[in-house]
């Protein structure tokens, strides 16, 4: 039962039964949605993906929502953007060699949280706040683990609020608490984790010391406007939170 997940990726040649593995394997159930068809890895595989996006759904409508009911009050969107994605599978693989784990489906279940992940942008500091208190202040999502570097930033400047959340989702015949983990940051965080990330991963460049400072002053430059944005947003009367209705 090794190999399990190496065997989804190999599943244009290998057909293999899987659910019955994953039963086997459980003993804490994670009920997975009904699938009415021949439970092929490959079917197997997109049961579980299905699971992960069904989360993300529930989650994305809600934020939609309060962006929605937000812009409806104050005439102005406290999301810019929501982005998602359910993580690859050479990405899960890769996580889970890292961490030495046994490459299962039900130990990617249990220990992985970021299969499904929602990124939201907002333009200032306190919508970052706002708009996460709002979700998890709702009875079907339970928090269930918070990193805040934006109080604590990383030691090479990064920032976001980072939070795992079990979100309740019914199917056909059971409901399912979904584990979604979602980034909350400001439109300048965002600009410097992209361009971060993208200089980070240049595999044909090396990453010098050098580099690293300077991106953390960048880091500390974009910090310092996020807080003057703030300063002259909070100066605007109900312009965070005024109830129009
Ligand atoms: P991807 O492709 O973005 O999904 P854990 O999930 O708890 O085992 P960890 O590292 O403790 O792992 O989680 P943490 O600190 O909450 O950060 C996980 C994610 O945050 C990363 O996902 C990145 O998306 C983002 N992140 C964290 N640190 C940085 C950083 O320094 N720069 C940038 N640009 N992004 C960061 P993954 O799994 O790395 O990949």
């Amino acid at each position: 039962m090794a190999d399990i997940l190496s065997r989804i990726k190999n599943k244009d040649s290998e057909l293999v039964e899987l659910v019955e593995v994953v039963e086997e394997e459980s003993e804490e159930q994670i009920l997975l949605p009904a699938v009415n068809e021949l439970q092929t890895v490959d079917a197997q595989y997109r049961q579980i993906m299905f699971f992960y996006e069904s989360g993300i759904e529930q989650i994305t409508a809600k934020l939609q929502i309060l962006n929605n009911e937000f812009k409806f009050c104050n005439d102005r969107n406290p999301i810019e953007n929501i982005k998602s994605r359910v993580k690859s599978l050479e990405s899960i693989v890769a996580k889970m060699q890292k961490k030495g784990l046994p490459l299962t489906v039900n130990c990617m279940m249990k220990s992985l949280h970021d299969i499904a992940g929602i990124r939201v942008i907002c333009p200032f500091i306190s919508d970052v706040y706002h708009v996460a208190n709002m979700l998890i202040n709702q009875k079907d999502v339970e928090v269930v683990r918070v990193k805040d570097y934006i109080k604590n930033p990383k030691e090479n400047g990064y920032r976001s609020l980072h939070m795992i959340v079990l979100v309740d989702v019914y199917f056909s015949d059971h409901k399912s608490q979904v584990p979604v983990e979602l980034q909350f940051r400001t439109i300048a965080m965002n600009f410097w984790a992209s361009l971060e990330h993208q200089l980070r991963y240049k595999k044909d460049r090396n990453f010098t010391e050098d580099m690293q400072k300077e991106l953390k002053e960048c880091s500390e430059i974009i910090s310092e406007a996020d807080t003057r944005m703030q300063k002259l947003a909070n100066q605007i009367p109900s312009f965070m939170d005024g109830d129009k209705r």
